[in-house]
């Protein structure tokens, strides 16, 4: 059996890391045995992040480890995919998870509206006062992150330029089919409605919620994923 340590459910999401809800949308894909352990303490995982899975005694992190352990057991996560699809989808799936997420992060810890929202609900655990000192700390640390990575240093309004080009490309796709590839959900799909769908919950109407939720083809497109890998 495998046991899929997460972040638990958020804000009507499977969990509160897009990254969490890819590899519950893998191991579904998969159809394997598994099993959710929920925890909000990421520290005594591989990297001090989650997802992870154990198996067999053995620990793997990060989402893409999910992946490379099912493909290992002979499992096609991209069934159906030509060459250059799967080269096409590599691509796709690092725009996503490398560019698209920031913009996640920015959206609940860079904004002053979300962020007590999102404050007490990722770190209820911790009781109010050691709470706030701590998160304080910490997206400092992270809001310094993304300064340095450069999208802290954006606008709001320049970040939705920015990520525009990168919905207008999932778009496009999603015209030529349910899935990004086909008739059938595969990898790329697993990866990016996960995170689209984290945009459409961030418990405020920021700009990039309501972009998301006020198109019918990203938003149907990720409540099909849902439906049928969650
Ligand atoms: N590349 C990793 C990214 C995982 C990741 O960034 N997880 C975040 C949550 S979205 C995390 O665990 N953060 C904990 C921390 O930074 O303390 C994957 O694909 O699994």
């Amino acid at each position: 059996m495998i046991t899929l340590i997460t972040f638990p459910p958020t804000f009507g999401e499977p969990s509160a890391s897009s990254f969490c809800t890819k590899a519950i949308y893998l191991l579904n894909m998969a159809g394997v045995d598994w099993e959710r352990q929920d925890t909000n303490d990421p520290r005594k995982w591989p990297k001090a992040k989650l997802p992870a899975i154990t198996v067999d005694g053995r620990t793997i992190g990060d989402s893409n480890g999910i992946r490379l352990y099912l493909e290992s057991l002979g499992i096609d996560l991209e069934p159906g995919l030509s060459d250059l699809d799967k080269s096409t989808a590599q691509s796709m799936i690092r725009m996503a998870e490398e560019h698209m997420y920031f913009h996640v992060v920015m959206d609940r810890w860079g904004n002053d509206d979300v962020w007590p929202i999102v404050r007490d609900t990722y770190f209820k655990d911790i009781p109010k006062i050691p709470r706030l000192i701590v998160t304080s700390g910490l997206r400092k640390k992270l809001m310094k992150g993304m300064h340095a990575q450069g999208l802290g240093r954006l606008s709001a309004q320049e970040r939705m330029a920015r990520i525009e080009p990168d919905l207008q490309a999932i778009t496009q796709r999603l015209w030529h089919g349910p899935y990004l590839f086909g008739d059938a959900p595969s990898l790329a799909d697993a990866s990016i409605a996960p995170l689209l769908g984290a945009m459409r919950t961030t418990p405020h109407p920021t700009a990039l919620r309501r972009r998301i939720e006020g198109d019918t083809v990203l938003s149907t497109y990720i409540d099909r994923v849902a439906d049928a890998l969650g």
